[in-house]
């Protein structure tokens, strides 16, 4: 290197107490000796907490273990983005969840009946997980339509080996005594009016309800407003999502890292709990057609950030709140346990796909294809 003049400066303070900075640096010295030795005793303490250091969640009793844990330490395993061989075949298999929008009810009482069942299901090409299923299906749970204000009625029957619960995000009511426990076996019904229009997360609320989340209990009902909104072509419901998994799940199903988690690490992230299902299988309309989408973000954790590649999305019912919606927006955030709702109308045919536009989703299956027509070629996302 080069004699640099400013490298011969010396500071009028540093000609003046040289004594004062050499004791300083000594003790300085000290100091990092004595970190350096306390952080390693506290990484021999994390590892000693983890048993052997490694998959400690692999089995279901150190699973269960590890979720009454909280002092799990990072690192942990990632099984994000894997998958078999056969992975497009198995794709391609798969029956992608129904996102149709299902008709209202008549009527002024709507009855919804769930019976929640343990249940193993695919959340990626090969990936099998144990869910806690609201009903029948893995997650989300059924889609429930109403018009505001109609009375829902809701029966939960408790077919799995804990206690669950579900809260509606959509209802005005006593949480302690409509969103209580129901015991194994138990049933419960409760009613509230939907009198607030928009796109609502309902989950089980029973503790851990990150746990119970995780697990594949969530799914959305939508409020349809009272005086009615801009008439669609197509609505589809997407419920986005995260997995976080104990195990890859392709030998045998896999269970929840609780670590995972709570370190909010996902290894998949899911539209309707399926990796990339509607780019195997688009949603579909046709040229010139409007869409609405009713998205509901469940986390557990993270949220969405909506944005629907090659156009703008036309009306935003930002937060779901059905008042007023903004125009020509390109990505909304819905934050995980809110809704939003969007309307986009594409005149030219091709493959538009609908994203969390925060990116490392993507990766993680978050995204699918609105096909508009018949379009030749690949997608670009
Ligand atoms: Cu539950």
């Amino acid at each position: 290197m080069a004699a640099n003049p400013e490298s011969s400066y010396r500071s009028p303070v540093e000609t003046e107490s040289g004594a004062f900075f050499k004791v300083a640096a000594m003790l300085l010295g000290l100091a990092v000796a004595v970190l350096g030795l306390f952080s390693l005793m506290m990484w021999a303490d994390a590892r000693n907490s983890r048993g052997s250091g490694q998959t400690s969640s692999d089995t279901p009793a150190a699973a269960d273990e590890q979720a009454a844990n909280h002092n799990t330490a990072l690192p942990l395993n990632s099984f994000a983005g894997v998958v078999p061989e056969n992975a497009q075949e198995l794709a391609e298999a798969h029956k992608a969840y129904d996102a149709t929008l299902p008709t209202i009810g008549p009527g002024n009482l709507v009855k919804v009946q769930m019976t929640l069942k343990d249940m193993t299901v695919d959340i990626a090409p090969g990936v099998k997980y144990n869910t806690w299923a609201f009903d029948g299906h893995g997650a989300p749970g059924p889609i429930v339509h109403v018009r505001e204000g109609q009375t829902v009625e809701m029966t939960l029957k408790n077919g799995g080996v804990i206690p669950h619960s579900i809260d509606f995000h959509a209802a005005r009511i006593a949480p302690n005594v409509a969103f209580k426990d129901v015991m194994p076996g138990d049933s419960f019904t409760f009613r509230f009016k939907a009198d607030d229009s928009g796109v609502f997360m309902y989950h089980c609320g029973t503790k851990p309800v990150l746990a119970h989340i995780a697990n594949g209990m969530y799914g959305a009902i939508v409020v349809e407003p009272k005086a009615g909104l801009p008439a669609v072509d197509n609505e589809y419901v997407l419920v986005a999502s995260e997995w976080y998994l104990a195990g890859d799940g392709i030998k045998e199903p896999a269970r929840l890292d609780m670590a995972k988690a709570r370190a909010m690490l996902p290894d998949w992230t899911t539209f309707n709990g399926y990796a990339n299902q509607y780019v195997t299988h688009p949603l579909t309309a046709d040229p010139g057609e409007t869409t609405r989408f009713w998205v509901v973000a469940a986390g557990p954790t993270l949220d969405t950030n909506f944005h629907v590649v090659g156009t703008i999305l036309d009306r935003a019912w930002v937060n779901g709140d059905m008042s007023k919606f903004q125009r020509g927006v390109q990505t909304v955030a819905v934050p995980a346990g809110g809704g939003a709702v969007f309307d986009v109308k594409i005149d030219e045919p091709g493959q538009y796909p609908f994203v969390s536009h925060a990116f490392a989703h993507v990766d993680l299956g978050q995204v699918g294809v609105l096909k508009v027509g018949n379009p030749k070629g690949a997608g670009s996302h």
